[in-house]
């Protein structure tokens, strides 16, 4: 999956690295673009945000809210400096088009999930309550978060049993545009639509500012006839 901040972000760091040789880098996914032998500990950009504490990021005031059409964005709320939030995996009775509906699995009664939408450097906790008749775990698709939060069924943790809530928590160490989906029975699953954006802004961002700022998730659907 390109994303479209992935995609500007990659023509920005190459106009970058032309411009400033080897001092220019950027972590995207895991990957380290334009490193600088040089200066090795400033390689890691997250480094930074890690160590640094921040306020949690604010709407309109740190970035540009992100719209999504056809979906929405994840409310939170602040408890002690940590951004709250609450997903619940439950079926969907979803339109895709009028009179196209299908019951699909997503999330707070949407297909896909919400979008969160986070800034670098903020600390999160994420309640997942599952509310489908099947176990099930949320992964955070391409975050960098310690081992026990990383949402992977009978790996990193114990599947949320239907009627469980689990408790994620973790601090944005990086800024880009990822995704967050269920990690367990994937094949089903992600298939009926487990799966949102995960938008993490950077905290001290560089460029021209968005007027607007769009999120389309795309996927692939096969609904038969007569399948609801
Ligand atoms: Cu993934």
């Amino acid at each position: 999956m390109i994303s479209r901040r992935k995609f500007f972000s990659n023509a920005a760091v190459a106009a970058g690295a032309a411009a400033l040789g080897a001092a220019t880098r950027s972590v995207k996914g895991g990957e380290r673009v334009g490193q600088s032998p040089e200066n090795p500990e400033k390689i890691n950009d997250h480094a930074q945000s890690d160590q640094q504490d921040y306020p949690p990021g604010e709407p309109g005031k740190d970035y540009t809210p992100v719209i999504t059409p056809n979906g929405s964005t994840l409310p939170f709320k602040v408890v002690g400096g940590v951004k709250v939030f609450h997903l619940i995996t439950e079926e969907v009775d979803h339109e895709f088009a009028p009179g196209l509906r299908a019951y699909c699995w997503g999330f707070n009664g949407q297909v896909h999930g919400p979008t969160i939408e986070v800034v670098e450097g903020d600390r999160v906790r994420i309640y997942v309550t599952n509310n489908l008749p099947e176990n099930t775990s949320i992964h955070w698709h391409g975050v960098f978060v310690p081992s026990g939060m990383d949402g992977v069924g009978g790996l990193s943790q114990k599947t949320i049993e239907p009627g469980e809530t689990y408790k994620y928590e973790f601090k944005l160490r990086q800024e880009g545009t990822y995704m967050y989906h269920s990690h367990c029975d994937e094949m089903t699953q992600m298939a009926l639509g487990m799966m949102g954006m995960f938008i993490i802004h950077p905290r001290n961002p560089t460029g021209p500012k968005a007027d607007r700022d769009f999120a389309f998730m795309l996927s692939e659907w096969r609904i038969d006839v007569g399948t609801m």
